[in-house]
């Protein structure tokens, strides 16, 4: 096969020339090549058939133990100017780079099937979204492309039509971390990846596509292209009000996605609807608002922590046709991970008998599930939507012990990009290196901006102009912790109280006080009916400690210094202004504590 567009054709010619693969497969997408290549790796041994009974069509694959996460100490934005990668970035120079990563590739699909992926990111007839055309040597990332993307026939069709795609070539290699690069060429809209099979390195859509290039050419055309989920939240009226929320990797933003409303809201009336988990593409629309899409099809979650406790809508949507990468397996091959259930596991993620006595985890921390939308029971086909759906609100969140309250709210746009841009968290198993470190991670987009941070803080600016309707920024905590680790808040479905103060805010409907560092609500602002909450806790989640909000002002000039001299002078200036309204006010703040007992849930 080959398709009508001859640069498509030229391009795979010449990765055929450098790479010799055996034979070359242009994926259509249908079901019957997906059985066949699952019948291919379960020979090979690259799946495991799960329980048929308890997990019909669910498939486990091992990585090697070396590949378990993304490297983004080996993760490279070339553009051609190392200013324009920014401080953010690993640059290379881009002839340089791509002569590092070919020299990699030459030979290396010698023996393999070299794979053709055209997919697609976004509802196939949206003008939001955009197409690429992946690359591989690899079974596994066509499987997992299938489900994260719209594959095969018609994002081919599309790419035929529009002429232009994003390129991404990838090869397992020889999965030597020694000979591993994630390159990213922006100005040709071009992506390399070498030797890791690992989802963030190797599903090329995703981060390096809908992220690292995807920004960059937002950037050109007036979008965003964002780390954040996608959650419409339905009040007992039928309004549905959407919001997208940058977190970083692996906290929380699938669960929140798929929250299940307490019981309490569940009675009166409220559903949650997930549009997606992990990211978001928005556009100014003709009537000024902010209109987004998910450009991914599937999930690609984090599985330890998923229960029914936690997400009972996960659980339900990986019984069947889920892939599942380094979980553990019980005795009678049923996947497992920690905070699952009770059960003992029998084999862990390397599949070796697993002894609970060694202290270790039977999953990998960073284990994961990828699967369809359409097994979501909260997905909505408004994903569907070509228009996308209108954002009412923004909120960033962090994963921190201290200081950052349950929720605050931006003052206007300029303070909510500097919180974005100042947003803190402690770091998890979702890529290599030290875990629970506190680093900076502007709008969750810290391994993601493919462009300098500067101009992309200038980027969000410039969207407040005439004429826009402009969702409102949050920053929340579901993190915060007292001095003997325990967390504050329930977290989970519980955050839907926060977000329908979070709804009725935009809706002009809801109490708040103003704060130095923005407005908070007072005890009596939340809807905090059937939850069962120490009032200490609950005055320390919605405190402001200024001399901790001091200090973190500090901290955040320096982090701003950083990325001089193209740090925008409005966010300077709002820095100035916070720095200035917490030096006026003094020791702890205080919310209002309750007067009044607590309500049942107030129609937003
Ligand atoms: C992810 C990540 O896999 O952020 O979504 O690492
Ligand atoms: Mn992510």
């Amino acid at each position: 096969m080959s398709s009508s567009l001859p640069a498509l054709d030229q391009w795979v010619a010449e990765v055929a020339r450098l790479t010799s693969p055996d034979r070359i497969h242009w994926c259509d997408g249908s079901d019957a090549e997906a059985r066949e290549l699952t019948r291919q790796m379960l020979d090979s041994g690259e799946l495991i058939a799960l329980n048929p009974d308890s997990h019909p069509d669910c498939h486990l694959h091992r990585s090697d133990p070396d590949d378990v996460a993304r490297v983004e100490h080996l993760t490279f934005v070339c553009t051609p100017q190392r200013e324009d990668a920014g401080p953010n970035n690993h640059w290379l120079e881009p002839a340089q780079a791509h002569a590092r990563i070919d020299a990699l590739f030459a030979g290396c699909m010698r023996g393999r099937t070299l794979y053709v992926v055209p997919y697609c990111m976004g509802p196939i007839d949206s003008p939001l979204a955009r197409c690429g055309v992946e690359i591989t040597d690899s079974a596994y990332v066509v499987a997992n492309m299938r489900k994260m993307t719209r594959m095969g026939a018609p994002a081919l069709a599309r790419i035929e039509r529009e002429g232009h795609f994003v390129k991404g070539l990838h090869s397992t290699g020889e999965l030597d971390p020694e000979r591993r690069y994630i390159m990213h060429f922006p100005h040709e809209l071009t992506i390399k990846s070498y030797g890791s099979g690992y989802g963030g390195n190797a599903l090329l859509g995703k981060k390096c596509h809908a992220l690292r290039i995807a920004s960059w050419q937002a950037r050109q055309e007036g979008w965003l292209a964002e780390h954040m989920l996608i959650v419409g939240i339905q009040n007992p009226q039928g309004d549905i009000h959407y919001i997208a929320a940058a977190f970083p990797s692996a906290c929380g933003k699938t669960n929140l996605a798929m929250l299940i409303p307490p019981e309490s809201y569940r009675q009166a009336g409220w559903k949650v609807w997930t549009v997606g988990d992990d990211i978001c593409w928005m556009q100014p629309g003709a009537d000024g608002r902010l209109w987004a899409i998910n450009p991914e099809a599937g999930f690609f979650g984090v599985a330890p922590g998923t229960s029914q406790g936690t997400n009972r809508n996960a659980l339900a949507m990986l019984d069947r046709d889920a892939l599942f990468t380094n979980v553990a397996v019980t005795g009678d091959n049923q996947p497992w991970w920690e905070g699952l259930d009770d059960r003992v596991p029998a084999l862990d993620w390397q599949g070796r008998p697993y002894d609970r006595a060694s202290g270790t985890p039977a999953a990998h921390p960073n284990s994961r599930f990828t699967v369809s939308m359409h097994n979501c029971p909260s997905y909505t086909d408004e994903a569907e939507n070509p228009a996308g759906v209108p954002i009412s609100a923004i909120v960033f969140g962090g994963r921190r012990r201290h200081l950052a309250p349950l929720v605050v709210e931006a003052c206007d746009w300029t303070h909510g990009v500097l919180i974005g841009a100042s947003m803190a968290s402690e770091t998890t198993a979702a890529a290599t290196g030290k875990v629970g470190v506190v680093r900076r991670d502007p709008m969750a987009m810290k391994p993601f901006c493919g462009y300098h941070f500067g101009d992309y803080w200038a980027h969000w600016l410039s969207f407040d102009r005439p004429g826009v309707t402009l969702p409102k920024i949050f920053q929340v905590n579901w993190f915060r912790r007292d001095d003997d680790g325990r967390f504050l808040w329930p977290g989970f479905g519980e955050n839907l109280r926060v977000l329908e103060w979070i709804i009725a805010r935009c809706r002009g409907q809801a109490g708040a006080r103003d704060t130095a560092i923005g407005r908070l609500p007072d005890q009596d602002d939340l809807n905090l009916d059937g939850l069962d909450l120490d009032a200490a806790d609950l005055q320390a989640l919605l405190a402001v400690d200024a001399d901790g909000w001091r200090e973190e002002a500090e901290a955040i000039a320096r982090h701003l210094d950083g990325f001089q001299p193209r740090v925008p002078p409005a966010l300077l200036h709002e820095r100035e202004r916070l720095a200035q309204a917490l030096a006026a006010s003094t020791g702890t703040v205080a919310a209002e504590p309750t007067t009044t007992p607590t309500t049942a849930p107030s129609p937003a």
